[in-house]
């Protein structure tokens, strides 16, 4: 069933980047007929319609059917909660008991037990990769983007490195890991296109930096706030990153730096980069392996971050705020 389901998630989200109403189902676990009767009788929902006239659903409305299925089983009918927001439902989902109130979007509390994380961590540990992929896509379903790249990824990864130096996990459980990472993160992203005015971001990684996880959440968060971003994938020379940006007519390029943190090639990158790009074209750049080169990030004009919720500000509501 679990490994059904996965597989269900990955057709639909590579081939037309939408839940079915089976999926949805199975993702809340509410019945379709559940799921029809919630719409057509209180207008819960409104998903699109493929030419077919099949329901189309996107994540917000997975994301909206999780918090009314979880304020109905607390008590709430239906009739009474069916047309509040979905920000609404999950304030009315938090006041339930401590012991029932779920993680929420957008507040991972740090120390509270996560499940989904303990799944993930556990799957890791198993060497298991259909177990740590239903993880992150239950967490996902659950906890909404943010909450699950907060919450679950970015600590998964922090323990994922801490056990490999105390040699408690070995090479292949953190290329598993890392596989499946990036593969899921991949079409979470595929499946956040943006709209067609939306301003224009180019996500990559300077040549000879090849980890991507960091972009590719960057990618996400930056659709999250209203953005159409082009993922260029990793390890691509300056040249390249700015002549794709100006083809674009990007509003800003950001990049990841994870490692390596002395390449004496970087500065001089980071500099034919700034040269190359539209004066009015913001350079935005995270990583662990940013404060290295922080003379030549400054000497660049570029905006350093050092986490995604402050990536999800500065990138608030499709405009650049200053940071
Ligand atoms: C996954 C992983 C890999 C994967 C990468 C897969 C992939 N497709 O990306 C693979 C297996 C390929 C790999 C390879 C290697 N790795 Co590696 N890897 C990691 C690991 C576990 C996660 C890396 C990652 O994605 N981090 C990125 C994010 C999640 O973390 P972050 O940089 O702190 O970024 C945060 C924020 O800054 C923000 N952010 C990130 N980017 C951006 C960008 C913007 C614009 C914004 C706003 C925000 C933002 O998001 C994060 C969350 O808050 C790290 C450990 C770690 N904790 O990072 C080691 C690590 C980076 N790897 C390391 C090493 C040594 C290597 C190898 C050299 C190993 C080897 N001997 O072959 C090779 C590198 C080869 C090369 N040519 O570069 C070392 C680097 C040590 C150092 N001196 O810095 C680390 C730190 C592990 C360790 N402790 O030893 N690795």
């Amino acid at each position: 069933m679990l490994t059904n389901l996965r597989q269900e998630f990955i057709l639909v989200q590579v081939l037309n980047l939408t839940y079915t109403i089976g999926t949805l189902a199975k993702l809340t676990g509410l019945s379709p007929h559940t799921i029809r009767a919630w719409e057509r009788r209180y207008n819960a929902l409104s998903p699109d319609r493929s030419i077919t006239n099949r329901r189309l659903y996107q994540t917000e409305d997975l994301e909206r059917l999780t918090a009314l299925q979880r304020v109905v089983e607390a008590g709430h009918s239906i009739g009474q909660v069916a047309n509040l927001s979905t920000e609404r439902l999950r304030s009315l989902d938090a006041q339930r008991s401590p012991v029932a109130t779920p993680v929420r979007q957008d507040e991972v509390i740090v120390g509270e037990r996560n499940p989904f994380l303990e799944a993930a961590q556990n799957a890791v540990l198993r060497l298991d990769p259909e177990g740590l992929e239903d993880s992150l896509i239950r967490g996902h379903a659950s906890l909404g983007i943010f909450g699950l790249l907060e919450g679950v990824v970015v600590p998964l990864i922090s323990d994922i490195e801490t056990r490999w130096v105390n040699g408690t996990l070995s090479i292949s459980h953190e290329h598993m890991a890392s596989a499946v990472l990036r593969s899921f993160l991949d079409q979470v992203r595929k499946s956040m296109p943006g709209s067609q005015t939306a301003p224009r971001l180019i996500v990559t990684t300077p040549q000879n930096q090849i980890h991507e996880i960091g972009a590719l959440m960057v990618a996400i968060v930056a659709a999250t706030q209203g953005w159409r971003v082009t993922y260029l994938g990793p390890n691509l020379p300056s040249d390249e990153i700015a002549h794709a940006a100006n083809q674009l007519s990007a509003r800003a390029v950001a990049l990841s730096l994870v490692f390596p943190t002395d390449d004496p090639l970087l500065p001089a990158e980071l500099k034919r980069l700034r040269q190359n790009l539209r004066s009015d074209v913001q350079l935005i750049v995270g990583g662990r392996a940013t404060h290295f080169y922080m003379n030549a990030l400054k000497e660049n004009h570029a905006i350093v971050l050092s986490d995604l919720t402050s990536a999800k500000d500065v990138f608030h509501d499709g405009q650049i705020e200053p940071s």
